[in-house]
């Protein structure tokens, strides 16, 4: 999937390979002045704290720790934070609270070695291929799996009981989960003396909110049966894992979600024991490192915090810091609104794209508008945040970085460039180095390499340990002296590391099995939590809950996962789940397109996806799709900017629209050579549009409500007039083409909405030609293939297998995972589509029972 297709996106296409300004390609040491003299002007005249940075998950730990020291340590501004805080960071507050410091206690082997899987929130099987294909192999006998989401994911599919629970309402479930296992005498009283606090408060409080199986059931509009089937399972199974991921964190209640699970795993005495934990599951490749390095608002460098007894002292001294702020910053959405109410001057972005992953993004776009100095520091030079930047650093993407990242085990792993740095690209840590050159703090920032970094970090977190009481873990002090060839060779490892130096690289598979916690006394504390319902609610002017998330082949904002046309074959065009029953109370019809309207003007189009997977009243719409893939389809833009009061995090599960037919009078392809840069002028004259790029071309859907004068937008969209034409006013259609030199150029198809459009292969292919035969140039203008297989919907990414091909392997008597790999190699490689095979394989086996009649005899 996405690994397969990697070397797809990291092409030179879209790339940032020069500095700009305002616009216009600079040099290095112009872009360099024009940052540091801004944000000194800002500091001199505002203050330190009207500098803003906000930073990524997409940054090597190098990167971030520098940039972490260069804006706490010398700017002393306290407003820096990341898009870790709407990814993790209410797992970060949970693990605080529960632990004492922000520690994952378990590692992915425990995935493994789980007899009960509880799945919350997360969509594994699209979001985490790789781990979910080490939980499917270990299917056997007596194992089980539950998944606890409001929607039948993929994941879902596969497990042995699914808790479709009504969203938000998580806390409710594992609340009466406590309750049950107290009253069965199902928890460990032992482990709870010794090692916990305030188990008698929470469950008092838990009894308040959900005292029985029926009082959950029904507030969490479950079956009590399956209720009392999961709370049956966990209480039997010593060896239970609960993976939790963005359907726990991203709400407004998410620290107290993920609370709600730790305190049952601490009742139970299942914390950091094999096959026995709470887990964490994070996104980004390097989330975790930059919760080790403090890049969140409220932390500072190696797991310190701004009230750590010593640790200011610590940092001040250590790195020869000017001043480090007395108090935590502004969190990514405050730090946003402080940026459109004037307090913040400067914001400096890197390597997040807030202007589409923050919620209630059109305030967002205000905000950075309105802010005298945006810079941003990206690998792609166009991106909905790109577009407000007065200052654009091109930085080095995946492949071309030197750096470390450390995944969900809190194992540390180096990345190493395999690529050259093309046009004047260069690392982030450079780029933040010179800055601070720049500004004067040379002697600070004086780095020759990414291991440099690496063991001032090292060292610093040794140090750190001896802040404030309670046996803190965060320690990579054994790394401290690493030569260059020996990071370069650094084999991955989970700190902590226990060793005092390299010899030992062993590290830590798995933290407080041994009941001793993070906290000044060494007890975990179990967390009284009660139920809070997302701030909005459905309503009669608004009565759907939007609900929202990822697709298989898509990585966030698609910057970089569009440029495959592979990955976006699985769902080329932004869609809405609608339930079969809200759509027909909409009147909104399968494949055709709708509008979700949000609170404000806000809107979202896309294709309708009638489906049971999600509940009646809710809907989903993918996260992906933004300005500059499709006229309308910002999911963040349905939800408004609420956040969490302990973490910080934005709900961005949980918004509320009406939903309405986008009734269109035509639809149109229309497709150019991919060598040519189009910016997608005259767009604006279509009501919908969204962009998919193909092997040889890009291609866009068009849609529109009035009847446009097509001679005149077939010019301006194909590049020049068109040389082969076919007019038909009375059917609605319209195609023309341009050809130069025997080459097509671009093509444009029109249809009334029920016509159906030529397959799309076969006119991409049209653009590989040296020169389009006549029967070609015929089948364009009737818009129809000449004899190509059309194989349907694409299924394996990897292999490009389509649904066709599989049902025909399947009635061919393929029937298993297994053969239809071997003959069609699909679910071979990076298995994420092995979900849908299986979906096949089994209707396949229910409609051949369902037809046998000997069959369903002898089962009945
Ligand atoms: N293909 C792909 N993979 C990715 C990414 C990507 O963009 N594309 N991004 C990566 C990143 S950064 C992250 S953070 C991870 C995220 O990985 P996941 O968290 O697994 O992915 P999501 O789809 O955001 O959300 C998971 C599920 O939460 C459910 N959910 C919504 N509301 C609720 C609720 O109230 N309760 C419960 N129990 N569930 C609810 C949704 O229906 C959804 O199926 O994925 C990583 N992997
Ligand atoms: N409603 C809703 N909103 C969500 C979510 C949701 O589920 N629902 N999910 C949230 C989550 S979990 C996440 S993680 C965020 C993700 O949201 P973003 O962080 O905004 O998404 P990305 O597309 O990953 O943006 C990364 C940018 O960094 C650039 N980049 C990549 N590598 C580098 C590098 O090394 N250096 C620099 N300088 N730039 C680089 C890329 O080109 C891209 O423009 O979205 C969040 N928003
Ligand atoms: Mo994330």
């Amino acid at each position: 999937m996405k690994g397969s297709a990697l070397h797809e996106t990291i092409g030179q296409t879209g790339r940032l390979l020069a500095p700009r300004l305002k616009g216009q390609t600079s040099s290095w040491p112009e872009a360099l002045k024009a940052v540091a003299d801004g944000i000194r002007q800002a500091v001199q005249e505002h203050g330190s704290d009207s500098v803003a940075f906000y930073l990524s998950g997409q940054l090597l730990t190098e990167d971030y720790y520098v940039a972490n020291k260069l804006a706490k340590g010398f700017i002393g501004t306290p407003n820096v934070d990341t898009n870790s805080r709407l990814c993790m960071s209410s797992a970060v507050a949970a693990h605080k609270r529960a632990f004492g410091e922000d520690c994952v206690p378990g590692c992915y082997e425990d995935f493994e070695l789980a007899d009960l899987l509880v799945l919350a929130g997360s969509n594994a099987a699209w979001a985490h291929p790789v781990l979910f294909q080490r939980m499917e192999a270990s299917r056997r006998p007596g194992r089980r799996v539950v998944v606890i989401d409001p929607r039948r994911t993929a994941t879902a599919e596969m497990a042995d009981l699914h808790l479709q629970l009504k969203p938000g309402t998580d806390t409710v479930l594992f609340n009466g989960l406590l309750v049950w296992l107290a009253d069965r005498e199902a928890i460990e009283g032992d482990f709870i003396d010794a090692h916990c606090s305030d188990y008698a408060e929470t469950l008092d409080c838990a009894r308040l909110a959900a005292p029985s199986v029926a009082s959950v059931a029904n507030q969490c509009d479950l079956e009590s049966a399956d209720v009392e089937t999961f709370f049956r399972w966990f209480a039997e199974t010593p060896r239970t894992v609960t993976g939790f991921s963005q359907g726990i964190n991203q709400s407004v209640a998410g620290t107290d979600k993920a609370n709600a699970i730790i305190n049952c795993h601490l009742a139970t005495g299942r914390v950091g024991r094999p096959g026995a934990t709470p887990f964490s599951l994070t996104g980004q490749p390097n989330a975790m490192g930059g919760r080790e390095v403090g890049g969140l608002a409220n932390t500072l460098a190696s797991h310190l915090d701004y009230d750590t007894p010593g640790a200011r002292q610590l940092l001040t001294r250590f790195w020869g810091a000017h001043a480090i702020p007395d108090r935590p910053g502004l969190k990514a959405v405050d730090l946003f609104e402080a940026v459109h109410s004037g307090q913040i001057k400067v914001i400096w972005i890197m390597g997040t794209n807030p202007a589409v992953s923050l919620p209630d993004s059109s305030r967002v776009r205000e905000a950075l508008a309105k802010c005298p100095l945006v810079i941003v520091s990206d690998c792609m030079a166009e991106t909905d945040t790109t577009a407000f930047a007065d200052i654009l650093l091109p930085a080095a993407g995946w492949g071309e970085k030197n750096g470390t990242v450390t995944n969900s085990e809190r194992c540390l792993s180096r990345q190493r460039a395999f690529l050259p740095l093309p046009g004047q690209v260069r690392p982030d840590w450079w780029i933040i180095s010179a800055v601070a050159r720049e500004l004067g703090y040379g002697t600070a920032f004086d780095y020759d390499g990414p291991d440099d970094i690496f063991r001032e970090y090292a060292r610093l977190s040794g140090r750190a340990l001896g802040c404030g009481p309670g046996r803190r873990r965060f320690d990579l002090s054994a790394l401290a002296n690493l030569s260059r060839q020996e990071y370069d060779a650094l084999s991955p490892v989970q700190w902590p590391l226990p060793g005092k130096d390299m010899s030992d690289t062993s590290g830590t598979a798995r933290l407080f099995g041994d009941g001793v916690f993070a906290t000044p006394d060494g007890r975990a504390r179990m967390v009284p939590v009660t139920t809070i319902l997302p701030a909005q609610q459905a309503s009669e002017a608004r009565p759907l809950v939007v609900n929202a998330g990822r697709i298989r082949d898509q990585w966030h904002t698609m910057t970089r996962t569009a440029l495959s046309p592979r990955l976006l074959a699985h769902r080329p065009e932004p869609f809405i789940e609608v339930h079969p029953d809200d759509a027909r109370a909409c009147g909104v019809r399968d494949g055709e397109l709708g509008r979700l309207s949000g609170p404000g003007d806000h809107g979202y189009v896309g294709r309708i996806r009638s489906t049971d997977e999600v509940r009646a009243g809710e809907v989903f719409v993918p996260i992906h799709w933004n300005s500059c893939f499709a006229s309308q389809a910002l999911a963040t833009n349905l939800m408004a900017g609420v956040s969490d009061p302990v973490s910080g995090q934005p709900e961005g599960k949980h918004g509320t629209a009406s939903l309405a037919p986008f009734n269109m009078r035509w639809q149109a392809r229309l497709m150019r050579r991919k060598d040519q840069l189009w910016p997608g002028e005259g767009l604006a004259a279509c009501d919908y549009w969204s962009r998919q790029p193909l092997a040889h071309s890009h291609s866009w859907w068009l849609a529109g409500r009035q009847p446009l004068n097509w001679a005149r937008w077939a010019k301006e969209w194909l590049g020049g007039d068109p040389n082969l034409l076919l007019e038909d006013p009375a059917e609605g259609r319209f195609r023309a083409a341009r050809v130069v030199a025997g080459r097509l150029e671009a093509v444009l198809l029109v249809d009334p909405v029920t016509g159906a459009l030529p397959e799309l292969d076969w006119l991409d292919q049209c653009f590989a030609e040296s020169e389009l035969s006549q029967e070609q140039r015929q089948c364009l203008l009737a818009g129809r293939a000449v004899d190509t297989e059309d194989t349907g919907r694409l299924i394996c990414t990897c292999f490009q297998v389509g649904e066709k091909q599989v049902e025909a392997a399947i009635s061919n008597g393929e029937r298993s995972i297994d053969a239809l790999g071997q003959s069609l190699q699909c679910g071979t490689n990076c298995g994420s589509c092995i979900p849908e095979l299986r979906r096949m394989l089994d209707r396949h086996g229910s409609e051949t029972m369902a037809n046998d009649p000997t069959r369903s005899a002898s089962l009945a």
